[in-house]
């Protein structure tokens, strides 16, 4: 399976940061773009304020994508961590991608190809220039604290179902709670175009709410079997009722067939599903292994590179830097790497090519981004594997409690002891995930 990979802005290049730029340029110019505006303003009842909030932009950022990478196949939507780039100098607002704050007086955009003065971002709706207020009608934009509460949610989205609801995971992330916070502080830090309901005027809209669709996304791999309310919301937005304006007759879209961004297409980069697999070639000539990608820019050549054939013929190729990941079996998950065509692939094993035998590991410092996601990844995955045991140990002790009764004193120590223990790993684990 190729996912559809959405990185991080901040981590684009230039060469993806100006075909993401042109790709819209071009929905702007054969009027896509602004149909992407007009379904937005009529989506206010049934996009917003419930439920569907989170399936319905995640089916009108799917659909944009589609129709960005119609014009250029290479495109993916960028995100906008601004738990991270949380100013007007980070580098999402230089000219070369969204162009910066709007000038005081008006808050009209002057710089950057959105600016109106370019003649190519004229407003069909709420313009005709594109406005930024930063920080005016709010100071700061959500912080990782606000995240961390948003995906300690345990359901969906409660009763009654709207902008009151006082907990839940829709409505704490759509920032009605205490608001504005996270999806709507962020549209109001941003001021200007981005406030209306026109706001998709605003291309950074996009990066905005695939951040938001992003944040679910991990919220629903991490909390696996939470359901969707199939009854209680408003109609339009259950988990079968038919979704304005996607939903044809014969062809329906419900919130129920955006619950799996997988199957949509697409992974966001944080995943592990976002892997190059190199096709590599070597050339033996007398004894002197020479490695190779079929695609030119990747080249290997480092003087540290040791390898060695054991006698199953399965090649062998270890890097003087010690990796722990690799150390342990475990093949990288993680690699920014870029195919040609924008399409990641699963990820497996890096594969010799010319013998057409052996699978190999290959670990050189041009593949650093690789094992750095690796030895993270596996780190991961052994916190998760330690809580997942002492889970089962407290379980097990309070069945036991259940069944006969209060336990001793260095038993309830030892629990007691445990379940710091799982405080601490779940901390730790936390850290890695970027989210404490
Ligand atoms: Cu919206």
């Amino acid at each position: 399976m190729h996912y559809r990979c959405r990185k991080n802005q901040a981590l684009l290049t230039a060469a993806e940061k100006s075909r993401f730029v042109n790709a819209v340029l071009a929905l702007k110019a054969n009027g896509v773009y602004n149909t992407f505006v007009q379904n937005h303003i009529n989506a206010m009842t049934s996009a917003h304020r419930g439920s569907a909030f989170l399936p319905w932009h995640r089916e009108f950022l799917n659909r944009f994508e589609l129709e960005l990478r119609k014009i250029d196949a290479q495109v993916t939507l960028p995100y906008w961590d601004w738990t991270v780039d949380n100013s007007g100098a980070s580098s999402i607002w230089n000219a070369d991608f969204m162009g910066g704050n709007g000038r005081p007086a008006d808050g009209v955009v002057t710089t950057g190809p959105f600016a109106f003065s370019t003649g190519n971002w004229p407003l069909a709706f709420d313009g005709p220039r594109l406005r930024r207020q930063f920080g005016v009608s709010i100071g700061s934009l959500p912080t990782p604290a606000d995240v961390a509460n948003a995906m300690a949610e345990s359901v969906y989205d409660v009763a009654p179902w709207n902008a009151s609801a006082s907990s839940g995971f829709r409505n704490r992330l759509e920032g009605w709670i205490n608001g504005p916070q996270l999806h709507n502080r962020a549209h109001v830090w941003v001021g200007g175009s981005m406030l209306p309901m026109s706001s998709p005027n605003d291309p950074v809209f996009f990066l905005h709410h695939c951040f938001i669709d992003k944040l679910w996304a991990d919220w629903q791999r991490t909390h696996p079997g939470v359901a969707y309310p199939a009854v209680g919301p408003a109609v339009g937005h259950r988990l079968n009722d038919p979704m304005s304006p996607f939903s044809k007759p014969g062809a329906p879209v419900r919130p129920a067939d955006t619950l799996d961004h997988h199957a949509m297409g697409y992974a966001y980069d944080t995943e592990g599903l976002c892997f190059h697999i190199p096709k590599l070639k070597f050339i033996d000539d007398g004894g002197k292994l020479k490695f190779k990608d079929d695609q030119p820019k990747l080249k290997f050549k480092d003087d540290k590179l040791k390898f060695t054939d054991d006698p199953q013929q399965s090649l062998k190729f270890r890097d003087d830097v010690k990796l722990p990941a690799l150390d342990q079996g475990k093949l990288p998950a993680f690699d920014q790497v870029n195919d040609p065509l924008g399409n990641v692939s699963n990820p497996g094993v890096l594969r010799g090519v010319s013998t057409g035998v052996a699978p190999f590991v290959l670990s050189t410092p041009h593949h650093s981004n690789a094992w750095v996601g690796a030895s993270q990844q596996a780190q991961v995955q052994q916190l998760e594997q330690a809580m997942n045991e002492i889970a089962a140990i407290l379980q097990q002790a309070q069945q036991a409690q259940q069944a006969q009764g209060p336990l001793g004193e260095a038993q309830q120590a030892q629990l007691q002891n445990l379940d710091q223990q799982l405080q601490s790993l779940d901390l730790e684990w936390r850290k890695l995930q970027g989210l404490a």
